[in-house]
């Protein structure tokens, strides 16, 4: 039987995979997704245990993440698109086998926190936001998306999907699908939950 690591043991793990300054990033993240879960109404302990493993993969070698996503039945459209997307299917895929995550809350929020996905949990969009808005990200819509934040967690995500698409757009790269239905889908929670 394989239990999970404890905190310490995630902490000093997930630290050795990546330079300094994208340890600085997760615990940014961490700190960031831990108040978001508090005042949304989410676990702050399973959401700062997803913030500790979001990145886990994110230092890995194209092909090593490629061997993973083709071998352990990961969505192969991903080979399609963007290289940046494949560190967060094949970080839960870590977390689970390596570190012990078993809770598909945790798994998820992981998996998803790159592209989303149409019907987000509440812990999907926390570690998603809690990435876009950490206090080291500088980018032009970061202080409007972190006011936001203050009061409506999808509005917010809304607001971040809105600037990785337009950059996209403006880039002239594609679009992963699923990006596409995680907004789409925000747009229709905000309007029908009034939020
Ligand atoms: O890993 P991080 O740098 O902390 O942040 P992330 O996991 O959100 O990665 C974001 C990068 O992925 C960002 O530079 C944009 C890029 N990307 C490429 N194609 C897509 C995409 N992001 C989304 N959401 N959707 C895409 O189709
Ligand atoms: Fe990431
Ligand atoms: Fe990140």
């Amino acid at each position: 039987m394989r239990s999970m690591k404890s905190r310490n043991e995630m902490i000093e793990a997930v630290r050795a995979e990546m330079p300094e300054r994208r340890w600085t990033h997760t615990v940014g993240v961490m700190e960031t997704a831990v108040v978001l879960a508090e005042r949304f109404g989410a676990d702050p302990v399973k959401a700062e245990r997803a913030a500790i493993l979001h990145d886990v993969a994110k230092y890995w070698p194209t092909s090593r993440m490629e061997t993973i996503i083709r071998e352990e039945g990961l969505p192969a459209d991903l080979l399609q698109y963007d290289k940046e997307l494949w560190h967060a299917p094949v970080g839960a895929f870590v977390a689970e086998r390596d570190y012990g995550v078993t809770d598909p809350e945790v798994l998820d929020a992981i998996r998803y926190h790159t592209s989303g996905r149409e019907g987000m949990t509440l812990m999907d969009k926390i570690v998603c936001l809690a990435d876009y808005m950490e206090p080291g990200r500088d980018f032009p819509a970061v202080n409007k998306i972190r006011e936001i934040a203050e009061y409506s967690v999808e509005n917010a995500l809304i607001a971040g999907f809105d600037s990785t698409i337009a950059y996209l757009l403006e880039q002239g790269r594609r679009v992963y699908p699923l990006t596409v239905m995680a907004r789409n889908d925000l747009i229709l929670f905000v309007r029908e939950s009034g939020r």
